[in-house]
């Protein structure tokens, strides 16, 4: 006991050195950007490029506590490693010349080099390896592995308690012994024990305690997919613009048809980034990749690609990741897969003909990747071909393709992101009237649904398209025959793109957790109903389930172009293992494991992110405006556009009119608020009752309206813009503290994109709101919101000032002192600062005021002009 007593004591020295920070993200008295810390941590690597991700693994910095982890990491045990290869296809699979990464044969070997590479960088010394490690298993070892690949594991942990977590899960333990101890990692499968290897190590990352561990997890969510939209809505491609192009590449995170200097680096060849990238997913639980755009192109169904991807899916397999394809509904007529084609008359999704091409290219592709996980397919969307250009409807198409693939054990996700204009006119009601009269239709055997088992209806979170925010889609929960998969948006086509620093995690919690107040048949309310429920399977009882992030990967040096949008996969991932985590400790743990541990580094990163979404929210699209963006690009604001069609037109949603601003989707007007149960249809059919960040999605609301603030309706809008841009301002100042903590490639990249993110945030203020105001006719509101101060001189007060100003200007009489004398803060736990004085007339001073706003701290600059005049 004495040695296990002393691991516990050396604990507990560890605890108080723990920042309290580590829990309480969400609970802060918003101080001024911290001072930057006198030592930089040992990840303040200058040359450094953001490559690893999050699985970096610098020094644990302070000796002491390395000295602890050190003997609670003695060495590594993994048995059998080797036991067990994978399937692999391709016979000259291989890495790229001078890869840094390596390719391995098992899941267990993967978790093995992991730990290896790891612990040897985080405890700064080289951990032994063994595969037997002899009676008795040394003191402080970790030992990783199933109860079929590893004796030790067996005795460690009782059956019955890894029974628990299932197929993916795993346990991790601290092993009392004799006087000493170890720890286990142990899943059911080697992938669970993989799982369990990367939360071992993110203890270790995020400098948590490793000892009296008794940790058991299972994913909520069977099926954790990325779509990925190669080069599409993509901003992390590797050239100026972002679209990629380098070197022959296109800027899609996997190669499958580079050229010129990059024609060897094609598949088969595997590249360092895609084993990172496996890594990284595989440390999050993501454990499914559909390879191609939505808007397919039949080349991936070829024999050549097929190949191809075949050793993508070799590579992957050991990190438990499958892939999937996105197909397009017409592929058969496609003269590329000649002889093996069908006419359009063929077409029919209960024929053999269409069934069984489906089914024979799927045993095409099972025959080199046996995990095939099935097809993604967008269908009379956008353009895209589907059923109804031959006269069936979506279960109709969805369903043959479903049974093209049943016997196979493939699944179809039929994605319902269609917006049919002859549906209704009122573009977000479309899926629900589309989709929701086959999930009710009573079927011959009496039960209701005609959605078959192997398909997933794939359905965004909101009704519109990945705005900031929407209120959820009205399908989730209203589908209960059929199998819902979720799907957001990880890359930040409407949030940023690689410009915004734009943290997702508080949005998809947000949707996540929303209550949908769904009924049974009896109308009596569900007892588990959020949207997490409905989607882990828990409301309905559905037993496959599915969560989608559209992936936000390309071929950059951080893979994800902006560095903070990598939070934005790592939250994704986490969030569809345990959608009950709380986005604040994840964005704690990801700055952890990328950035740095020091206490106060850590917690202003953590602050940047946490509120960066709602001011996101805030001076691009508050009070619940949808979709101002310029057609196609969207990423700059253009509330006055009519673009090609309606329901792409910033006007067709903003109704801006002389009465007020907003689509009336209530009883009043189009009722999409019916498409909701009961609770929500009434809640979002009153003005009144409507969440005030919803309020546009359901009112054309009057500009004196008076909301909860007391402010006209006007006002507040004004008002969040700006508040939106202050903490822009707060954001960008508070990295800027931080330079002597970050290295400095990835600081300057960062601080370059919030200087342009604060400028393009200006821009959607004054854009939006110059716009709005030609319709309301009322003044700029003045002195308002937590950031407004007045300013005396010469014993006179100045004040009402317009907050989306850059300056001000202040007469200071002949022989006056231009000096400030005070600074009078609206809010009172508002601070200021006079920045500098006026030396004389004319002359300029600045002040800064740090307000607070319920997302994060504010940071007004008041720049004065002191000019000559009489006040
Ligand atoms: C929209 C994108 C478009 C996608 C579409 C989709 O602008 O490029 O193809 O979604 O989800 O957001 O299919």
């Amino acid at each position: 006991m004495k040695a296990h007593a002393r691991y516990r004591a050396s604990w507990r020295a560890v605890l108080t050195l723990l920042p309290a920070a580590v829990l309480v993200v969400t609970s802060h008295a918003w101080g001024p950007p911290v001072a930057a810390a006198a030592s930089a941590p040992a990840g303040a690597d200058d040359a450094y490029d953001g490559s690893d991700m999050w699985l970096r693994y610098p020094p644990v910095e302070d000796p002491g506590l390395r000295d602890r982890y050190r003997e609670s990491a003695t060495s590594i045990v993994v048995e059998n490693a080797g036991q067990n290869p994978v399937h692999r296809h391709t016979r000259n699979l291989r890495m790229e010349p001078g890869a840094r990464e390596k390719l391995v044969a098992t899941s267990l070997e993967a978790a093995r080099d992991e730990l290896d590479r790891g612990l040897d960088g985080l405890l700064d010394r080289d951990v032994p390896v063994t595969e037997r490690p002899g009676e008795p298993v040394p003191d402080g070892a970790v030992v990783v592995g199933t109860p079929g690949s590893s004796p030790l594991v067996r005795e460690s942990v009782p059956a019955a308690d890894l029974a628990g977590v299932g197929e993916e899960g795993y346990v991790v333990r601290s092993v009392t012994r004799g006087e000493g101890g170890y720890t286990v990692v142990a899943g059911n499968t080697e992938v669970g024990a993989l799982y369990g290897t990367y939360a071992f190590l993110r203890l270790v990352q995020t400098r948590k305690p490793v000892t009296d561990l008794d940790i058991s997890e299972s994913p909520k969510i069977r099926n954790r997919h990325l779509n990925n939209w190669e080069t599409v809505r993509l901003y992390a491609g590797n050239n100026a613009d972002g679209t990629g192009g380098l070197n022959g590449e296109n800027g899609s995170v996997f190669n499958f048809a580079a050229t010129g200097p990059s024609a060897g680096r094609n598949l088969p060849v595997v590249l360092d980034r895609y084993i990172v990238v496996a890594r990284a997913l595989a440390s999050t639980g993501i454990n499914g990749i559909t390879v191609n755009l939505v808007n397919a192109d039949n080349v991936y169904l070829t024999d050549a690609y097929i190949e191809q991807e075949a050793a993508l899916a070799d590579a992957l397999r050991p990190y438990g990741v499958t892939i999937a394809l996105s197909i397009n509904y017409t592929a058969p007529t496609d003269p590329r897969f000649a002889p093996d084609t069908l006419t359009e008359a063929q077409l029919d999704p209960y024929g053999d003909a269409f069934r069984g091409w489906w089914n024979r290219r799927a045993r095409t592709i099972q025959q080199a990747v046996p995990d095939f996980t099935g097809f993604t397919v967008k269908a009379n969307s956008e353009g895209q071909p589907g059923p109804q250009d031959f006269g069936y409807d979506h279960g109709d198409g969805a369903n043959g393709i479903g049974a093209a693939l049943e016997p196979l054990g493939m699944t179809v996700y039929w994605r319902t992101f269609v917006y049919d204009a002859d549906v209704d006119s009122d573009r977000l009601k479309r899926a629900y009237l589309e989709f929701g009269p086959i999930d009710d239709e009573v079927q011959e055997d009496g039960s209701e649904g005609r959605v078959a088992e192997n398909v997933f209806l794939q359905t965004k979170n909101g009704p519109l398209d990945f705005q900031a925010r929407e209120p959820v889609h009205p399908m989730f929960g209203r589908m209960e025959n059929t199998n819902q998969a979720l799907e957001l948006q990880i890359t930040q086509e409407y949030t940023g793109q690689n410009t915004m620093l734009a943290y997702l995690g508080p949005m998809w919690q947000e949707v996540l957790r929303t209550d949908t107040y769904a009924t049974d048949e009896d109308g009596g309310l569900l007892e588990h109903r959020r949207v997490g429920d409905i989607v882990d399977g828990t409301a309905q009882g559905h037993p496959d389930t599915a969560i989608v992030g559209v992936a936000n990967l390309g071929n950059a040096a951080n893979l994800t172009g902006h560095h903070f949008s990598q939070a934005n996969l790592y939250a994704f991932g986490r969030m569809a293992w345990d959608w009950t985590q709380d986005s604040g400790r994840l964005a704690d743990d990801w700055v952890r494991m990328t950035w740095s541990n020091e206490g106060p580094v850590a917690d202003t990163v953590v602050r940047m992110m946490t509120g960066s979404w709602e001011a996101l929210a805030g001076y691009q699209t508050p009070l619940g405006i949808g979709h101002q963006f310029a057609a196609d690009v969207h990423y700059d604001p253009y509330p006055s556009q009519w673009f090609v069609r309606d329901d792409w037109s910033p006007v067709y949603y903003n109704r801006a009119d002389s009465a007020g601003l907003g689509y009336d989707r209530s009883p009043t007007g189009s009722n999409l608020a019916a498409q909701y149960f009961p609770v929500l249809r009434e809640r979002y059919s009153d003005i009144r009752t409507t969440p005030e960040d919803l309020l546009m999605w359901f009112h054309h609301v009057p500009w004196g309206h008076r909301m909860e603030s007391g402010r006209t309706f006007w006002e507040e809008l004004v008002g969040r813009y700006q508040t939106g841009v202050q903490y822009v301002t707060w954001m960008r100042e508070a990295w800027d503290s931080l330079e002597p903590s970050i290295g400095a490639r990835r600081f300057a990249e960062v601080r370059e994109k919030l200087a342009a993110h604060e400028a393009d945030a200006r821009n959607w203020r004054d854009t939006c709101v110059d716009y709005w105001r030609e319709f309301s006719g009322r003044p700029m509101p003045v002195d308002q919101g937590p950031a407004s101060a007045s300013v005396v001189v010469n014993g006179q007060e100045h004040g009402g000032f317009d907050l989306s100003e850059d300056s001000y200007t202040i007469p200071v009489p002949a022989g006056a002192s231009p000096e400030i004398t005070e600074v009078r803060t609206r809010d009172p736990r508002a601070r200021h600062e006079i920045v500098s004085q006026a030396a004389g007339v004319p002359g300029r001073a600045v002040v800064k005021v740090t307000g607070t706003s319920p997302f994060g701290p504010l940071v007004k600059n008041y720049v004065f002009e002191m000019v000559p005049g009489t006040q």
